[in-house]
């Protein structure tokens, strides 16, 4: 059987077909009633903010600080900790699917990561289960596998290595994740971002990095894949040179556009040869497998 979609247009407000009435198959729209974006207003949630915006009708925005600029139509902002049980329920209500980026986002002392990252996102997905939310699209991280050599290929399917507790606390959200679709049918794609910022900051992000256009493209096909499970994906453009092989999440449909590449010469004129000595040279997780502990 042939499935024929109406074009995703920015501005166009027209319903999307109801596909799960046509086909009796748990696909996914392609347009949204209302989104959560968690991590509202952090680095990657400001990006997100107005792209995310393209996909749905409503889109509530939470985080534990305030957002950057007036709410345009269609935009909702809720304050609230990810440690608040009752705060994250209220959040989850009424939505079709959530882009998880909130909490704890580099190493730091354990209270912080516990509250944000292990009981913040146990929060989540226990609102999720409660509110039917059908998919979680989780901000994991590349330091779930940090202590791989800068010289190893891996994939999704290894075990993981984390780097730190922040890792580790990452590694706890896909664990969730794939729990929650195993015991209650609710799918995550888990991305395990690597460096998302508007360039590459190192050498070691010539590797890692995700261009903010590429994002996009990966949340929503995270968002959108007609059936994901639950999925793992390394989050990263389409670099020439790269430490991850992402073959076991195809079936996302993702394809980066950018490049690392048209940085290289620049980055590696300015900045001197690596030690190979150092442990940030050798390992995937790069500064942040010699960062804290903090006590
Ligand atoms: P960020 O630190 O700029 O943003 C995180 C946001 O979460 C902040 O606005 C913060 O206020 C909020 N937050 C933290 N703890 C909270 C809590 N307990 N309750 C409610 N809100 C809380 O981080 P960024 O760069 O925007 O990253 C977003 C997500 O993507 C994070 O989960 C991070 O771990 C993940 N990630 C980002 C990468 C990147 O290159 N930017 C790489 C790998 C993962
Ligand atoms: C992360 O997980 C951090 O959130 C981000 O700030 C970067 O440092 C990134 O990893 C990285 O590995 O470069």
């Amino acid at each position: 059987m042939t499935i024929v979609v109406r074009q995703l247009m920015p501005d166009d407000k027209t319903p999307a077909f109801d596909l799960n009435t046509m086909t009796g198959l748990p696909l996914t729209p392609l347009r949204f009633a209302r989104l959560l974006l968690t991590g509202a207003a952090g680095n990657l949630g400001r990006e997100l903010r107005p792209r995310l915006k393209k996909y749905c009708d409503a889109l509530r925005l939470s985080d534990r600080e305030p957002l950057a600029g007036d709410l345009v139509p269609g935009e909702e902002f809720v304050r609230a900790g990810l440690g608040d049980a009752a705060a994250v329920q209220a959040l989850a209500e009424g939505v079709a699917a959530i882009v998880h980026l909130g909490g704890v986002s580099t190493e730091r002392p354990w209270e912080q990561i516990l509250d944000g990252n292990i009981v913040g996102t146990y929060h989540l997905y226990e609102a999720a289960r409660r509110c039917g939310v059908g998919r979680i699209v989780f901000a994991s991280s590349n330091h779930v596998t940090g202590f791989y050599r800068q010289d190893e290929v891996i994939g999704p399917h290894d075990p993981v290595r984390p780097d730190g507790l922040y890792g580790l606390s990452k590694a706890f959200g896909e664990n969730l994740a794939q729990l929650y679709w195993d015991r209650h049918r609710i799918e995550t794609v888990s991305i395990r971002i690597g460096s998302s910022f508007p360039e590459p900051k190192d050498r070691r992000m010539l590797a890692t990095w995700l261009s903010f256009d590429d994002l996009e493209r990966l949340v929503v096909a995270a968002l959108t894949a007609p059936v994901v499970g639950h999925t793992v994906i390394y989050g990263m453009s389409d670099n020439a040179a790269t430490w991850w092989d992402n073959t076991t999440a195809r079936h996302l449909g993702y394809r980066a556009q950018d490049s690392s590449e048209r940085f290289r010469a620049a980055l590696e004129a300015r900045q001197p040869a690596p030690d190979r000595g150092d442990p940030a040279v050798i390992y995937q997780g790069g500064a942040f497998v010699r960062t804290g502990p903090f006590a």
